[in-house]
């Protein structure tokens, strides 16, 4: 029998579970299906452009960042199974109305990752973290601030050709479908592994200018191919829709960097710890790659600021061993 198992009933069975949690997954899950239809009605739902705002990182915002972060808060903040939300496109934690009553989750996300994509129909995505806080209670700033290791999931949709939920709770990795027939994300692609080995890389190149000398040499060894030491040619993939890469890398084996650049001092990397970063990290590692910002594993480093960035190296293990190992030098 052809046995369809869907997000609900896959997580239902796995290890220390609780229906609160198994529903606030199916209250994400719901905002991203809600999401995946917005976006993929794109002009015709007048949404396309500049809102002309800005986010705290001085980034102009979609009209779509913004409806996307609108549709997660108000599908998760009258459910009583969170303590607060943080999301990259709102500069404070977002409390969740008096009204309601909280649970013992934290939700931070990237309600629309890729977002320069938007504008020339590509694939962007939401990332997603979910953290336990003071059940009950309204979350502080401080509760937020914990390492990437204290996370009790994470996952990310991807609105491309196919609308995906890659998922783990520290058990594996796990990917399903949206089955738009039914309307649930149904279990495709199970325990997902990333090859330690790879020949295939993903950075923007022009920021090279910028790059520290690990990342120069690393580059540089892969753009000699089998005339240098590497004794192997690379291939290069860029999409700039991090969750388009994260899914490539899980797929078919990679190293995706945005590395440590010295464009600006006081931004050290592009992305965010807690809504990229670390998500990404734990997903990563359950699925056998490394992720680093160079020095110090991802999930331990301590967050001192909710929207802090952070150089990213993730991927096949043997290629961002090697990276690592070029800091180390
Ligand atoms: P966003 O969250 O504002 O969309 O920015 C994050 C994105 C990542 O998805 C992607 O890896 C990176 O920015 C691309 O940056 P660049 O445009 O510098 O290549
Ligand atoms: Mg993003």
């Amino acid at each position: 029998m052809n046995t369809v198992k869907t997000l609900a009933q896959f997580i239902e069975q796995q290890a220390n579970t609780t229906t609160d949690f198994i529903l606030l997954l199916n209250d994400i899950a719901l905002s991203c299906k809600q999401i995946a239809r917005t976006v993929n009605r794109g002009a015709m739902a007048g949404i396309l452009g500049s809102a002309e705002t800005e986010n705290i990182q001085g980034e102009t915002q979609k009209e779509l960042d913004i409806i996307t972060n609108d549709i997660m808060v108000d599908a998760l903040n009258w459910t009583g199974r969170l303590s607060g939300m943080a999301s990259e496109e709102v500069d404070d934690p977002i409390a969740i109305p008096a009204e309601y009553p909280k649970g013992k989750y934290l939700a931070l996300f990237d309600p629309l990752d890729g977002s320069s994509n938007i504008d020339i129909n590509l694939t962007v995505g939401t990332i997603f973290s979910i953290l336990e806080g003071r059940d009950g209670q309204d979350a502080t700033l401080e509760d937020y601030l914990q390492k990437g290791t204290e996370q009790v999931c994470a996952g990310f949709v991807l609105y491309g050709p196919s609308t995906m939920m890659i998922l783990t709770t520290g058990q594996g990795v796990n990917g399903f479908t949206l089955d738009e027939d039914i309307g649930e994300f149904v279990l495709t692609h199970q325990d997902m592994t990333i090859p330690e080995d790879t020949a295939e890389f993903s950075i923007n190149m022009s920021n090279q200018r910028f790059w520290q000398e690990p990342v120069q040499r690393y580059i540089d060894e892969c753009l000699q191919g089998v005339d240098g030491t590497r004794d192997k040619n690379f291939n290069m993939r860029w999409v700039a829709s991090m969750v388009a890469e994260v899914y490539r890398v899980l797929t078919r084996g990679g190293i995706f960097m945005y590395p440590f650049d010295t464009r600006d001092p006081s931004r050290p990397g592009k992305l965010r710890l807690m809504y990229e970063a670390n998500p990404m990290a734990f997903i990563v590692e359950q699925a056998g790659g490394v992720c680093s910002t160079g020095v110090e594993r991802m999930m331990e480093v301590t967050p001192t600021d909710i929207h802090q960035r952070v150089p990213v190296i993730l991927g096949s293990k043997n290629e961002v061993d090697r990276v690592v190992s070029y800091h180390q030098d």
